[in-house]
């Protein structure tokens, strides 16, 4: 089955929105297959934003994600990888569509309350980058099947 990886960033920490994302996933139909909060370190911080590393915005980028606590989570489920990326919303919030975590919790580019892995390579790699295989649980739910 497919896997995401999920992260609230630190103004979605500080702002006590890891339930209201948590619970959005879960009444979605996905599974939550692991799950911590822990502080990213500049170095893990400048690996998950590689591919920004040349951007304007990359210093501002990794001070952020460090500046407290995330909450890291993998999802598993059908489509789960671009299902995940449209109820966060679009990169920037002001372009974000209502009812979307971003169109509904966020106001600045810079601080939009959660990442997503934007296609399975990126999926792959993340979940390895936040996980050791110990940390994830893979199992089967009754109401699967209503899904
Ligand atoms: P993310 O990786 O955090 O899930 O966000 P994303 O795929 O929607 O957007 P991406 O292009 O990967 O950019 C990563 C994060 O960089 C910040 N950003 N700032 N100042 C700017 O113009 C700018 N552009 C992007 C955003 O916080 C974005 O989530
Ligand atoms: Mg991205």
């Amino acid at each position: 089955m497919e896997k995401t990886f999920l992260m609230v960033k630190p103004d979605g920490v500080q702002r006590n929105l890891i339930g209201e994302i948590v619970t959005r996933f879960e009444k979605k139909g996905f599974s939550l297959a692991g799950a911590k909060l822990m502080q990213i370190s500049d170095e893990l911080a400048q690996n998950h934003y590689g591919e920004h590393k040349e951007r304007p915005f990359f210093g501002e980028l990794v001070d952020f994600i460090t500046s407290g606590p995330v909450f890291a989570m993998v999802w598993e489920g059908e489509n789960v990888i671009a299902t995940a990326r449209n109820m966060m919303g679009k990169t920037n919030p002001a372009d974000a569509a209502s009812g979307t975590i971003r169109g509904d919790y966020a106001v600045q580019v810079g601080q939009n309350i959660i990442h997503g892995s934007d296609s399975p390579e990126s999926a792959e790699r993340e979940i390895a980058l936040f996980f050791n295989e110990e940390e994830l649980v893979s199992y089967e739910k009754t109401i699967s099947k209503w899904i």
